[in-house]
């Protein structure tokens, strides 16, 4: 197993990589769509991108990641001793239509599947992705974890406001889009969208030397902002392994997001898909209680045994990279800085004591 940081696209520089590297990471997953860029979401405060009806931001100009910017990003990040490990989530801009099943979806599986080969060229082996229409959307923020650090979590409600025209995943790809909302589609249609999607890339994915990882729901409820949710217990995740057995179809497993689920038990949910050899690369992060109930807390305080979780993952011989995901925001002035290695600390001792 290797450790890693995840690091959102206004990170991926200079000082990040060395923080990354002093707190004895090796492994870097990047965001490179931006989605910070709605006032909304204050990229200096906040751990993460908050879900909200005004969206993240606005989704990218379509053109894809190419691979002269993936192969000098590589060599920027392998400069500071670093792997470059996964790209996590595609811009919406290119798969707009393949969520929604718009006009573009056949126009758009073909983006998709030359930017997997772009990232096959590139020598990146996984690529994290999220099957979601809502996106993050119903979370709350609040004093929630240990010290009253602030951090998500959800109180007890869904957001049920539609989606407006022109927005996915939370972000805006059509300004120009006309008044309304998005149909409301059934489970099935939405696992149909997937089937679709999963058919035509892993194939792709399989000679591109691609790993895809699929990431939870967070929140893990059946409808958000009145669209059906994929993966919101934990079985679901068999059913997607199902629908395209291969082993580049593979999960981005996150346990918070597995733990706040009604069903099932994040041990054995561990056991059941490490076994398989299922786990692409692993969220490392805690919480207290399930949905609509939970908060997002230290490593060390919440539902979660994950020192157990590391013996079941060593056990299956997984050897992928965990990454923290999120973490409280601690109180001084670094607040991502101090929970990011106060997690990363925590990750690498118990590693050791492991091994
Ligand atoms: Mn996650």
């Amino acid at each position: 197993m290797k450790l890693g940081f995840g690091l959102y696209r206004h990170m991926l520089n200079d000082k990040h990589y060395r923080f990354a590297k002093q707190c004895g990471a090796t492994h870097i997953v990047v965001h490179l769509v931006d989605y910070f860029n709605n006032k909304n979401n204050n990229k200096e405060n906040a751990n993460q991108p908050i879900g909200n009806t005004s969206g993240w931001g606005f989704a990218g100009d379509g053109k894809l990641w190419s691979l002269e910017f993936l192969l000098d990003l590589k060599k920027e990040i392998n400069s500071y001793g670093l792997e470059l490990e996964a790209i996590e989530n595609f811009d919406p801009a290119i798969w707009h239509d393949i969520l929604l099943d718009g006009p573009k979806k056949e126009e758009q599986i073909e983006l998709v599947k030359e930017q997997i080969r772009i990232v096959g060229k590139a020598g990146i082996p996984v690529f994290g992705y999220n099957f979601s229409l809502a996106g993050v959307a119903s979370r709350t923020i609040g004093k929630y974890a240990r010290g009253n650090a602030e951090s998500v979590g959800m109180e007890g409600s869904v957001d049920e406001t539609p989606i407006p025209n022109g927005m996915v995943w939370n972000m805006v790809y059509d300004n120009n889009a006309p008044e309304g909302f998005i149909p409301k589609i059934t489970h099935d249609e939405l696992w149909n969208r997937l089937q679709y999607f999963l058919e035509q890339i892993i194939p792709v994915a399989e000679e591109a030397g691609v790993k895809m990882a699929a990431h939870p729901d967070d929140p893990p409820v059946p409808y958000v902002r009145n669209t059906p949710r994929l993966v919101y217990q934990p079985d679901m995740y068999q059913k997607l392994i199902d629908v395209k057995p291969s082993p580049n179809n593979r999960l981005e497993f996150c346990l918070g997001s597995i733990a706040e689920m009604t069903d099932g038990e994040v041990h054995d949910v561990t056991e059941q898909y490490s076994k398989q050899d299922k786990i692409g690369y692993v969220h490392f992060r805690n919480v207290i209680g399930k949905v609509l109930n939970y908060k997002e807390v230290f490593i060390d305080e919440g539902d979660i045994d994950m020192i157990r979780i590391l013996k079941i993952l060593k056990k299956n011989k997984f050897e992928g990279v965990l990454i923290p995901d999120h973490t409280p925001q601690m109180s001084c002035d670094g607040a991502w800085y101090a929970g990011m290695a106060y997690a990363m600390g925590y990750m690498k001792a118990a590693l050791a004591s492991l091994n």
